[in-house]
């Protein structure tokens, strides 16, 4: 007989699913397949050349340092850059406020690490970025949607859910959200929902986890205010990351919030992993400190736009009648809506036969719904790809139709 293991999980690992995109990536590794799955930056943006040259020097200027442990908030030059970076948008924070974490989805795990016990409750956007969720569901959190609009989160129907709530003698945790070109929406809340929202912590006595890893990629229409620099309570971690602004393989992000809270991040993140990798952190200092950064985000700016635009005008020439999308002024996602009555889950099949991939929505609601609606990826798949890519989806929906 094999041995069997399930006596001894945690319940926590009893419970654990894969990520449906994680998994998905594998599966439509085929050359075949165009692919709007992955949320992945376009591979062209690299600034290979650049880091190529700032890797040098930081060998020869700093080596034995940045191949050596650092502390586990992060490298302080690295620290001082994004504290500039944050005054850009009228953002203060002092070094004490800013913890470097490998990529943001390790923010989001320690966020869960220092505020969730079993069962602890905390309200997410319907539809919810996918690996929150699953960071969250690993402390066994429990979880309540609240739908958005075309303006993200709706403030009326989170005011209801906080009060039925707090009827019930329950206090969320933290309310997250992807406030800017969420993922996987798309949408962008406005400054006004923002300042609701801030409101309704101090009223509920709870804090807000925003996760705006896109905020820098607007390629039109006026920026919303960062929820954080509203926040003059203390209320608000926010997490930032340089996977869609420089480079994802540097596994680099941030976290701005109350010094208390980052310090407690701080001893969640050493029995994970003593620090982020100094040398990755040396490269993303010097690249900062080079002025490198804006001119990156210029050069995926454009590209991105150009993407989004020719995606758009694919999807008006071919998608037929019930089918509809969100128009996203920046970002990585759009968002369709097919028509009630189908599932796009059932869809992916015949999508994956025409050579074309997507993520279902149903991933990305904590409450099983969305059945009807899915996230296309614009920055990854390449401009001749997307065209084709569309036309194969539109054949895909009009065939199940
Ligand atoms: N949050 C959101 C909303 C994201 O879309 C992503 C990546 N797709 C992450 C966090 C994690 O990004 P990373 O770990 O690469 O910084
Ligand atoms: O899991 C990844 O590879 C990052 C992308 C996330 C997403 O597709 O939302």
């Amino acid at each position: 007989m094999v041995f069997s293991y399930e006596n001894l999980y945690s319940s926590s690992t009893a419970r654990a699913k894969r990520s449906e995109i994680r998994e998905l990536l594998k599966l439509i590794a085929r050359p075949e397949v165009i692919s709007f799955a992955g949320g992945l930056p376009a591979p062209a943006s690299f600034p290979l050349d650049k880091i190529a040259e700032i890797t040098r020097q930081v060998i020869e200027e700093s080596g034995p340092q940045a191949l050596q442990y650092g502390p586990t908030e992060g490298d302080p030059k690295l620290r001082e850059e994004l504290v500039k970076w944050a005054a850009k948008d009228g953002i203060e924070v002092d070094l004490e406020q800013v913890l470097i974490t490998n990529g943001s989805q390790q923010g989001l795990d320690l966020v869960g690490k220092i505020f969730l016990d079993v069962g602890d409750p905390l309200v997410v956007e319907l539809p919810s970025y996918i690996g929150g969720l699953q960071a969250f569901n690993s402390y066994q959190a429990t979880m309540y949607g609240v739908p958005q609009d075309d303006l993200g989160m709706r403030m009326d129907l989170l005011e209801e859910k906080l009060a039925e709530l707090k009827g019930k003698g329950i206090i969320p945790k933290f309310i997250y959200v992807v406030p800017d070109f969420q993922n996987p929406s798309g949408v962008t809340m406005p400054t006004d929902r923002r300042k609701r929202l801030i409101e309704l912590t101090m009223e509920y006595d709870t804090i807000v986890i925003e996760d705006s890893p896109y905020r820098e990629l607007r390629f039109e229409g006026e920026q919303p205010e960062p929820i954080i620099k509203l926040d003059k309570d203390g209320r608000v971690i926010t997490l930032s990351t340089f996977s869609k602004i420089f480079c994802p393989g540097l596994r680099l992000a941030w976290a701005f919030g109350p010094e208390e809270l980052i310090s407690k991040m701080v001893v969640a993140k050493q029995s994970m992993d003593l620090c982020s990798p100094p040398f990755n952190q040396a490269i993303a200092a010097t690249f900062m400190s080079q002025g490198l950064l804006h001119k990156q985000i210029d050069v995926i700016k454009e590209l991105y736009y150009k993407k989004r635009q020719l995606m758009l005008s694919a999807l008006e020439e071919h998608m037929p009648e019930g089918v509809s999308w969100t128009r996203p002024e920046g970002g990585l996602f759009l968002w369709a809506r097919l028509p009630e009555h189908m599932d796009a889950k059932e869809l992916f099949e015949e999508a994956i036969a025409n050579n074309v991939a997507y993520v279902v929505g149903s991933a990305f609601h904590c409450d099983e719904g969305g059945k009807n609606t899915m996230r296309l990826n614009f920055s990854y798949p390449s401009e001749e790809q997307i065209p084709e890519g569309v036309k194969r989806l539109a054949t895909a929906i009009k065939k199940t139709m």
